[in-house]
């Protein structure tokens, strides 16, 4: 493989990790833990892996002997800096536990398992992805795992390899199925344990347990880096606004994060939107309104951050998408059956009065966008909708009619951009690194201790990696049920923007004054050698909430 110079020496990187984990390691069962909503229900469909302890590892004196132990690993769902580093932290975990283990790797996500494609994750292997990004060692895939002959498809192959712990990386739904698995695996004692890993760039598995999912922490640097340089270039030409779009899905974590490491101009959080009640148009007049104050002073020039899956949180939109997502599961084979030039009035027809009114209403691009297929577990693929372009369109007219009514003297050029996929295969921050490296160990621990139906959690990450502190969480524990697919299912709670949270309020007191001036924050690239105080702060996120 060929690398660069900075590869070269990236390579040599020893990641960082808890003090606990680096010797002789001791179980520590805490108390016993309860879902966060639903309890009964989820109880009834998890007998086995409902209510378990919590863990915490600790150093020992107590050496014990681990017989060799085969393991699986798979990448679920979407790219994250630092998935390599949790393969080898479990790679080196296990040998430590026993020289002879074996790790194998099931190819391009859970399909791997059901299909029977892996390969063996040698020494030789591991060595060649340390500290890299991508998730490419294995592959990734979005396949839902969620029927019993998948389960037993997936037992057949793990028995071939003789493997007894199967560790899936992935975000919340790839947990909710690791979890599902666990206890399948478990009501019908085969013997093979389950751990889940918390990945996701959009920062939304997160609770008192998980205090960050890995990958948001490069990601968010990765895109503040180049608005910070589109900041530059707009505050050099002023003549442009970028209205820029930031993947995340759901949650509104990365557009904050950002918009506290760059100051722009404007930052939709979709969380807020949602609480306040607010229209597109509303959302359209406050754009215009920045837009005007700063061109009115001669401010030509801007930037507006909009979160990923703003459009879910517009209460009339989400009445929309929700109807739709149930017409759509109902009327699937029909829907695909229709001409494409008559799709978007077959659906106006079809949908209730009001949704039909404002879907209408839609800019036919983004009507198209909302009918295209759900992703496996049912979500709507916000990052295939244009909001970027929808608002700056939308912001044009507004202003046009504000300078004809004598309120706007300014001129507005917009162009608009969408980050996301620059900064999913990142090469992790020195965070990242360690804090991949220290889960994928304490997976291996928690398959030591012959857990099943936990994620690895490695907690206190603002302070000296040494001082974290590794151990599990029963993955039931962060369960509640929700609708999919029109039916309700147990999954795990995403954690949406919390808007009595530090981070948010933080923005809050300042972004009146950076609407106003020009106060921008040019991050500059990730460093991986130097001054501690450059290279491995953790986001400013989970510095304000462990403040
Ligand atoms: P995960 O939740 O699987 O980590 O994926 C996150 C994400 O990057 C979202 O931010 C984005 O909406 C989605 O994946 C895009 O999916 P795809 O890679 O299938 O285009």
């Amino acid at each position: 493989m060929s690398k660069s110079a900075l590869q070269i020496e990236r390579a040599k990187y020893q990641p960082k990790m808890p003090e606990s984990l680096k010797g002789i390691v001791r179980i520590v069962e805490g108390k016993k833990t309860e879902s966060v909503a639903d309890r009964e229900e989820i109880e009834k469909l998890f007998p086995n892996t409902y209510g378990l302890n919590e863990i915490t590892f600790e150093q020992g004196t107590e050496q014990i002997e681990y017989s060799e132990i085969n393991v699986g690993v798979i990448l679920s769902g979407g790219q994250a800096p630092g998935g390599h580093n949790v393969i080898s932290g479990l790679f080196d975990g296990i040998k430590k536990l026993n020289g002879k283990s074996r790790l194998y790797g099931f190819l391009m996500g859970p399909a791997g398992l059901v299909e029977h494609k892996y390969i063996e994750l040698t020494k030789e292997i591991v060595d060649e992805y340390r500290n890299t990004g991508g998730f490419d060692i294995i592959g990734s895939g979005r396949t839902k795992l969620e029927y019993a002959w998948q389960f037993e498809k997936g037992k057949e192959i793990l028995d071939a390899l003789n493997i007894k712990a199967l560790v899936i990386i992935g975000g919340d739904d790839s947990n909710t199925n690791a979890c599902i698995l666990a206890e399948y695996y478990a009501e019908n004692h085969y013997g093979i344990n389950v751990i889940g890993c918390p990945k996701t760039i959009d920062g939304d598995l997160k609770n008192e347990k998980i205090e960050t999912s890995f990958g948001f922490d490069t990601a968010c640097k990765v895109y503040s880096e180049v608005i910070g340089n589109i900041q530059r270039d707009c505050n050099s030409a002023r003549k442009y606004w970028h209205f820029i779009k930031l993947m995340g899905r759901s949650a509104s974590h990365i557009a904050l994060e950002c918009a506290l490491q760059v100051h722009p101009n404007m930052c939709l959080v979709s969380e807020e939107i949602e609480e306040k009640n607010q229209t597109l148009d509303n959302i359209v007049s406050d754009i215009a309104a920045v837009v005007a104050l700063r061109g009115n002073k001669g401010n030509n020039f801007g930037t507006v951050l909009i979160p990923e899956g703003l459009i879910e949180f517009i209460p009339a939109f989400r009445d929309l998408i929700r109807e739709l997502n149930e017409f759509l599961s109902e009327n699937e084979a029909e829907f695909k059956m229709i001409k494409k030039s008559e799709q978007i009035s077959y659906i106006t027809k079809k949908l209730s009065e009001e949704n039909s009114i404002l879907y209408a209403s839609l800019p036919e691009t983004v009507a198209r966008q909302l009918t295209l297929d759900r992703d496996p577990h049912g979500n709507v693929q916000v990052s295939l909708i244009e909001t970027e372009k929808l608002l700056a369109e939308m912001v044009a007219v507004k202003l046009s009619e504000w300078k004809k009514a004598g309120k706007y003297r300014g001129e507005f050029a917009a162009q608009t951009h969408f980050f996301g996929y620059e900064g999913r295969c990142a090469a992790p921050s020195n965070y990242d690194a360690d804090y991949c490296y220290s889960l994928g160990y304490t997976a291996s621990n928690l398959i030591a201790a012959n857990k099943t139906g936990y994620m690895a959690s490695v907690t206190k990450t603002t302070l000296p990696a040494d001082q974290w502190i590794a151990g599990g969480v029963p993955i039931t524990m962060m369960m509640n049920l929700e609708r999919r697919h029109g039916e309700y299912k147990p999954v795990i709670k995403k954690a949406l923007v919390d808007l009595e949270g530090k981070p948010f309020n933080t923005f809050l007191k300042s972004r009146d004054l950076w609407s106003e001036e020009t106060d921008y924050v040019y991050p500059g690239p990730i460093q991986y050698f130097g001054p501690s105080a450059v290279c491995d702060q953790p986001t400013k996120t989970l510095q304000l909430e462990q403040s």
